[in-house]
């Protein structure tokens, strides 16, 4: 009798495994995974973060796309106030914004805010905001900082990666 459920938790729990797109905490759109963060950071330990779970800060390239992401975002309204970092950046050469995953330029698809980006050489990563209930691109410091009650450069953000990219849904 032990054998026989144990075989069936384990049968049960191999084609549960084997139909899982995305790991535990992570979201499914169109072949890839996306993680939201429960903590704020700066951009490159957000990157970092992003790395140590077998992805990268997500790529934001199309408008199905960020409109997923918006709907998420939109639910989680505690959040809504806040910023969340994609990967993208202008580190290199002021102006050249870049995606992380590809190291190709931004574009055609971009979501920029109304007077974005600054053209600072101080607020070189890419961070999304809400305006209403649009979410959209504004540069911003990469690390965080502090003057005063002023503070900025540390938010919560978005990873990705590729289905099955840590072997999830293979083994079973
Ligand atoms: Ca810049």
């Amino acid at each position: 009798m032990a054998t026989e459920v144990l075989t069936g938790f384990v049968l049960v729990y191999c084609v549960v495994f084997a139909f899982a797109a995305c790991p535990i905490d992570w979201s499914e759109f169109q072949g890839e995974c996306l993680h939201f963060s429960r903590a704020s950071r700066g951009w490159i330990d957000a990157a970092r973060d992003c790395r140590s779970k077998g992805g990268y800060l997500m790529t934001d390239d199309n408008e199905d796309k960020h409109n997923f992401v918006t709907q998420i975002l939109s639910v989680l309204h505690e959040f809504r106030e806040s910023g969340f970092w994609v990967g993208a950046e202008d580190n290199v050469f002021e102006g050249q914004w870049r995606w992380l995953e590809t190291g190709t330029a931004l574009g055609p698809y971009t979501k920029w805010a109304s007077g974005y980006p600054t053209k600072n050489e101080t607020t070189n990563c890419l961070v999304m905001k809400f305006e209403g209930t649009t979410l959209f691109w504004m540069d911003d410091n990469c690390v965080p900082w502090a003057h005063g009650k002023e503070r900025g450069g540390s938010h919560f953000y978005i990873c990705e990666k590729p289905e099955n990219a840590d072997g999830t849904g293979v083994i079973g």
